[in-house]
């Protein structure tokens, strides 16, 4: 019993230890995967709360365990803090991620076996968009649309074309790896125009929408869902937001319909989280992020990098490495090896493997949450390029990593 009151330190100094070193890592070395961000210690906190302690499935005011008034006001606020952020009528805000998001969202809108419309996964999209190895494209009928080879956009006019021949019941936007703004109300009008609910995930964008860095997808979208946890800075968690006629559907298939009880530790975060991004300081880094990103991948550009799209709009940048002769996995080790951390990925008509593709995914919104502005953008393109320039020597590379080691802890996130 005595363990209860114990450290983790005490009680687990293997465990302990292995955070620690991930801590070190994460201080020392510049986090540049554009879907991951760091939290504010307010959120850490929340995380690490009693709210763990609690079952309570079911709803504020309508659960199946006592003892829940504590409870239902994290939610409730949660819940309060999620609409006025994304000016939504309905909000969820208990899916467990965001592939869960997306699964509860299609149960709730459609039968398995239905038509959709979403982004694919090679230019862009996400797993849940539809690809064959996912539930997605196992348990409905997806046609997918891409960008254009030429400019590397979304064609509008695909999507409509596409829309209007297979008649799908929903349409989605929204992806991972797209450089540039989704304009919602086209997706919407199409839908529309065809008789689909119109879906957007926009778990990367969503904290620059809140900002209004970019547009709303209310009042147009039907139904929206995002990750808690990238440009949103909260904790690892998804919500649904809805339009009020949509509200029952997609609260039943939360639960009962997939999940059970809800992670009031994770809820109480997210509230924290909402809250923050909900003060005017959220809009200055959400700004940031794509000050950030531009000088970025401007300098990247004079580098000769060839970019996706050739720039960006939002927090992250798409490189297609191949007139570097190097490819997206030998980036990604090299630039592991100077404390960057990137992903490689898919670009576009892609002739390579999604296990060694052509190019790499990189993004702003951790190192822009950690203070680094345009003037450390330059220093990190620079270091970015010393190392893909010298892909076989590992001294020069070693090199690079002091100097990104001596950046970062002028950085330091969490003492
Ligand atoms: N894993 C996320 C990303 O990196 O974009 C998508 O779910």
């Amino acid at each position: 019993m005595i363990m209860i009151k114990n450290t983790l330190k005490e009680t687990d100094p293997q465990i302990y230890d292995f955070l620690k070193n991930e801590k070190h890592r994460q201080n020392f070395g510049l986090e540049m995967i554009p879907s991951e961000n760091f939290v504010s210690k307010a959120v850490l906190e929340a995380l690490g709360s009693i709210g763990t302690n609690k079952y309570s499935e079911g709803y504020p005011g309508k659960r199946y365990y006592g003892g829940n008034k504590n409870i239902d006001d994290i939610e409730l606020l949660a819940i309060e803090r999620a609409k006025k952020l994304f000016n939504a009528e309905h909000a969820n805000v208990q899916p467990l991620s965001g592939s869960p998001a997306n699964m509860q969202a299609y149960f709730a809108l459609l039968e398995l076996g239905d038509k959709i419309l979403g982004m694919n996964l090679a230019h862009g999209g996400h797993l849940t968009h539809g690809h064959p190895v996912n539930f997605s494209g196992k348990f409905y009928k997806f046609s997918q649309y891409g960008v254009r080879e030429d400019d590397h956009r979304i064609d509008y006019d695909e999507v409509r074309k596409i829309a209007e021949k297979e008649k799908p019941k929903l349409i989605l936007s929204g992806a991972t790896a797209y450089p540039r703004e989704i304009d919602f109300k086209e997706f919407d009008e199409i839908a529309k125009d065809v008789g689909a609910i119109s879906m957007a995930d926009v778990s990367h964008i969503a904290g620059l929408i809140v900002s209004d860095v970019h547009k709303h997808c209310f009042p147009y979208t039907d139904v929206v869902t995002t990750t808690t946890h990238k440009t949103l800075r909260g904790p690892r968690g998804a919500i649904i937001l809805c339009k009020e006629k949509y509200a029952k559907a997609i609260d039943k298939a939360v639960f009962p319909g997939m999940q059970g009880g809800p992670h009031n530790h994770t809820n109480a975060a997210k509230a924290v989280a909402f809250g923050e991004a909900l003060r005017p300081e959220f809009k200055n880094y959400a700004v940031q992020i794509v000050k950030n990103a531009k000088v970025l991948a401007d300098e990247l550009i004079d580098y000769d990098f060839k970019l996706i799209s050739g720039g960006t709009d939002n927090h992250l940048i798409l490189i297609d490495l191949t007139n570097k002769n190097v490819t997206g996995k030998q980036a990604e080790a090299a630039l592991d090896e100077a404390n960057i951390t990137v992903n490689k990925n898919m670009v576009p008509f892609d002739k390579r493997s999604p296990f060694d593709p052509s190019g790499i995914r990189i993004g702003t919104p951790a190192i822009t949450a950690r203070g680094l502005k345009e003037q450390e953008m330059v220093d990190v393109a620079a270091y970015i390029n010393e190392v893909i320039e010298n892909i076989d020597n590992r001294e020069k590379i070693l090199k690079v990593k002091e100097k990104v080691v001596e950046l970062s802890s002028r950085f330091i996130i969490y003492d």
